[in-house]
């Protein structure tokens, strides 16, 4: 078979080149036969180096498959174990340094977390027994707030009752005053008429209880100097003595109630109308002239009762809550 080299293949054809007879040869056709051979020996060469590689590459690749082999197999029993326990056991069992570390902050970690938990427990605990003090102390005040309103809606309806007993006494002490005061006024009209029909008798039979003062056809009663008693005590210590609060008709009975007490109260009060005056045995005040100058003011609207001073000699409306001497009639 002819070798055709670039073009230099029908020298080769011409020449019959063979290694055996090399003295056939020009200097010329010599030397294109050694750069044959040198183009032949460098891709032998070449072919070589080539085939070389290739069994390199080839080897290399063998290794890197095996220690890829290897190292997924260490991988598998790092990760699953190599006696088919859990990894974890397996890496307790020979801890590297750093794991070992690891292992050590959790479990400090954890420690701290057990004793954290451990108060939140405590905390926990304490946190019911308050609530469960709380839940019994809301329902003792439920207890009390519900007995609170029943004794409330029984007070409520017991001062009803007594509100409606104090007006119904309120009623029957105004009717029982109103027949005292007849009776007192007829007992009167009866003994002026008497004293009318009987002139002669009318000085010796009028007689006053003992401690009382008989001034013309009456008697009066003054209180002791060192007892002081508001309006309507004083109202009732005289009809206890069977008569009531003076009722100064003249001005010689004023002068004779005077000369006794400095300031006493009188049998003289201010009206349901807020501008007359009635006496005792209900008369309405028609002589207005011994009240003080500047009298009756009822200073803030409170003066409501009468009482006579000395000094004055005359009548000034005060508040029936003060205490002073006060004077009887019979
Ligand atoms: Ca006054």
């Amino acid at each position: 078979m002819p070798l055709k080299f670039n073009g230099q293949s029908e020298e080769l054809e011409g020449d019959g080149w063979s290694p055996l007879a090399p003295a056939r040869r020009s200097p010329a056709g010599s030397c294109r036969s050694r750069s044959s051979v040198c183009w032949i020996g460098a891709v032998a060469l070449c072919l070589g180096l080539l085939l070389l590689s290739v069994i390199l590459v080839a080897h290399t690749t063998n290794k890197v498959n095996q220690w890829d082999a290897k190292y997924t197999d260490l991988m598998e029993q790092l990760w699953k174990g190599q006696d088919g326990q859990p990894a974890e056991q397996n890496m307790l069992r020979a801890p590297p340094s750093n794991l070992t570390r690891e292992l050590k902050v959790m479990q400090n970690q954890h420690n701290t977390l057990a004793a954290s938990l451990d108060r939140l427990q405590e905390e926990l605990n304490r946190l019911n027994v308050n609530r469960t003090d709380l839940i019994q102390l809301d329902a003792r005040c439920s207890n009390m707030i519900y007995e609170l309103s029943k004794s409330k809606k029984n007070l409520t309806a017991e001062q009803e009752q007594l509100k409606t007993q104090f007006n119904n006494l309120t009623g029957e002490m105004e009717a029982l005053q109103k027949q005292y005061d007849s009776v007192v006024a007829s007992r009167d009209q009866l003994q002026e008429e008497f004293d009318r029909l009987n002139p002669k008798s009318n000085v010796t039979e009028r007689m006053c209880p003992s401690s009382w003062i008989k001034f013309g056809n009456k008697c009066y009663f003054v209180s002791p100097s060192s007892q002081k008693k508001n309006y309507a005590n004083s109202r009732k210590d005289c009809q206890s003595r069977g008569g009531d609060l003076v009722k100064i008709t003249s001005r010689l009975e004023l002068d004779f109630v005077k000369t006794h007490r400095a300031i006493a109260w009188i049998g003289l009060t201010r009206a349901e109308d807020g501008h007359s005056w009635v006496w005792v045995d209900g008369t309405t005040l028609e002589n207005h002239e011994f009240w003080q100058d500047g009298e009756p003011n009822n200073a803030d609207m409170e003066e409501d009762c009468v009482e006579i001073s000395r000094e004055a000699s005359a009548w000034n409306d005060v508040p029936c809550s003060r205490s002073f001497s006060w004077v009887c009639e019979s």
